[in-house]
């Protein structure tokens, strides 16, 4: 097993963390902004996007951060990890494809103006960390019922997906509400020893 792409990435962090979780032995590859450049020919062969993460399992190539983590707990995990049944796993699945769409959309232009200071026009800036805050207020209540992970009793794949996407809410030096569920559950992930290798700062 093979992950390419840089650490400093949240979404080649989903993978590496979902692979640590899995007990999956693989090798990882720097690649990406400050290392190896994903527009070459070979990598593109790989990953058309030139983006980061690229999994390579034998002769299975696949990209796109929270398909690779599907594929991967549906390859290699146990059912408490990412449930069969029908509908615990969609319960799920909906969390992990909000932060696909909708979360990651809330924070595109806040996070790289205000966490990595790229010039942008502040009232699209104050915009994007009102919807972020929106986003996470509404993450925030179904957190304050949900148990105490995203799904119930149990550790998922889904929680994978969301400590992370808290962890960059957090980090962002930027105006937030206090939400008391979802501080509690960040703090909770951060007692799982396999987190904190990827409790790291944020590059988009
Ligand atoms: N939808 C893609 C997005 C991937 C993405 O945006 N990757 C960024 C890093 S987080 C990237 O490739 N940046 C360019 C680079 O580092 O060269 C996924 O989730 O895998």
């Amino acid at each position: 097993m093979k992950l390419l792409g840089r650490l400093s990435s949240i979404n080649v962090r989903k993978v590496a963390w979902t692979l640590d979780e899995l007990g999956i032995a693989y090798a990882r590859e720097d690649w990406g902004t400050g290392f190896r450049d994903p527009r070459t020919p070979d990598y593109l062969a790989l990953n058309p996007n030139a983006q980061i993460p690229t999994l390579i399992d034998g002769d299975f190539t696949l990209w796109e951060s929270n398909t690779i983590i599907r594929y991967l707990a549906n390859a290699y995990g146990d059912d408490a990890f990412f449930p069969a049944d029908p509908r615990r796993r969609a319960r799920l699945e909906q969390w992990i494809d909000w932060q696909a769409t909708d979360l990651n959309s809330a924070w595109r232009v806040a996070f790289p103006a205000l966490a990595r200071g790229q010039i942008a026009d502040p009232n699209a800036v104050a915009a994007s960390v009102s919807t972020w805050n929106e986003k996470i207020a509404l993450l925030d209540a179904h957190l304050a019922t949900s148990g105490p992970y995203l799904c119930g009793e149990t550790f998922t794949l889904g929680d994978v997906v969301t400590a992370l996407s808290l962890h960059r809410w957090l980090c962002t030096p930027m105006t937030r509400p206090k939400l008391v569920a979802a501080e509690s559950y960040y703090a909770r992930m951060r007692e799982r020893a396999t987190f904190l290798p990827y409790a790291l700062p944020d590059v988009p």
